[in-house]
């Protein structure tokens, strides 16, 4: 008989993303047996029965609601898992905390500063367990690029720099809205490439180099009106397709982001390097299994960039894997966050990002918007702000 301790999730979306974190909780208990706990599938919801109920029948979730408001009142759910539009993250997240449910919610938190405000009070107050899903920090190559830079490799850091490209909305004729297209759609999404892709670039940063303190961006639209998948009218178009800014860094170091949706030929390339006064690292979604690193003080003869296979067991997660030089995936880095939040429940400790880191992600991406919007430099409100004069 299994000693474990059960985790029932409730999980609301039955999209890309709740796809992703299905098979999460489905691979976890396989490859992170050690875990105490382990999540059961108890129930998922989605407004349409038949498609919530193939999902079900797929993933093999226990038994269905179409209502959100009635899973959360359900008394054998643990852990509510938020897999909706954006528009919908707050109010969701709020009656779950308040109903005293442990909160996961897929990124970014909310739409702005003000709702993921609110989302972080409600959970600080009901005090429960809580993760967003920046997928990416808990890929392998990442973790170690972290690791790297905390170990003091890189010496002090000047530079760090990233992009997520895409191309998939090009074409005038995409729609705004509606099920696949929400993304395109200001009110569902609360803006385009800031809150969806550089929201990504943003946590990660954060997460490796420290507080952005201030931003200077500038943003474009470039198909102003698209007809919308719900009205079936031509409506204004109020995200941002593309985005570029550059910031100031706490510990000092400048910031260079780009992203777009309109860089014909990448589908979803996030990308990013840092340099430092002795070494750099690169990484590269689409080669995620390796990290590239270049140390100064190498011997000269054979200074150059390396090229880490990030695969052997003593990097990170890969002693849960295959053996060393077999390569792991995108959809890894979501079962990597389950197992994170599972142990998170066993040591107390907070599993980040966390709402309130979350926050900070959302502040920096509203000040971006801020700043296009007025043509200036704006301040994010978190770490120290490090003077331009200096
Ligand atoms: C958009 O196309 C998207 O699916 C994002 O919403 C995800 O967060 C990103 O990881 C991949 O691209």
């Amino acid at each position: 008989m299994s000693t474990k301790k059960d985790l029932r999730i409730g999980i609301i979306g039955t999209g890309f993303m709740g796809r992703t974190h299905s098979n999460g909780y489905s691979q976890v208990s396989h490859f992170f047996p050690e875990l105490q706990y382990k999540p059961v599938l108890k129930a998922v919801c989605s407004r349409n029965p038949e498609k919530v109920q193939a999902f079900a029948d797929q993933w093999g979730y226990e038994s269905i609601e179409t209502d959100w408001k009635a899973l959360i009142a359900r008394d054998d759910i643990d852990a509510v898992d938020i897999c909706t539009p954006n528009d919908s993250h707050a109010e969701i997240a709020i009656a779950a905390a308040e109903a005293g449910k442990m909160v996961l919610c897929e990124k970014p938190l909310a739409r702005t500063v003000a709702e993921a405000q609110q989302m972080v009070d409600a959970i600080d107050k009901a005090g429960v367990a809580n993760t967003v899903w920046y997928n990416y920090r808990r890929l392998p190559a990442v973790t170690l690029a972290k690791q790297i830079i905390d170990s003091g490799k890189l010496g002090k850091i000047f530079h760090y720099r990233a992009n997520f490209l895409q191309d998939w909305t090009i074409s005038a004729d995409v729609p705004q809205g509606g099920t696949g297209t929400w993304r395109m759609d200001v009110e569902a999404a609360g803006s385009g490439v800031t809150g969806d892709l550089l929201a990504h670039c943003i946590d990660t940063a954060m997460w490796l180099n420290g507080s952005i303190t201030d931003v200077s961006a500038v943003t474009e639209t470039f198909v102003k009106e698209r007809m919308h998948a719900v009205t079936g009218k031509v409506q204004p178009v109020g995200i941002d397709d593309a985005c570029i800014f550059h910031c100031h860094f706490e510990n000092g170091s400048l910031g260079l982001f780009e992203s777009t949706r309109y860089a014909r030929g990448h589908k979803a390339l996030y990308t990013f390097e840092i340099n430092g006064e002795h070494a750099s690292i690169r990484w590269d979604l689409h080669d995620l299994n390796r990290l590239e690193y270049f140390d100064h003080r190498d011997e000269g003869i054979v200074r150059g960039w390396r090229s880490i296979h990030v695969t052997d067991g003593d990097q990170p997660y890969m002693n849960k894997w295959w053996v060393p030089g077999l390569g792991i995936g995108y959809e890894h880095s979501f079962i990597h966050q389950v197992a994170d939040f599972l142990k998170s429940l066993e040591t107390g400790e907070p599993c980040s990002p966390t709402f309130q880191d979350a926050l900070e992600t959302q502040k920096v991406c509203e000040a971006v918007l801020e700043s296009a919007a007025s043509r200036s430099w704006k301040e994010t409100g978190i770490g120290a702000t490090v003077s331009q004069e200096a």
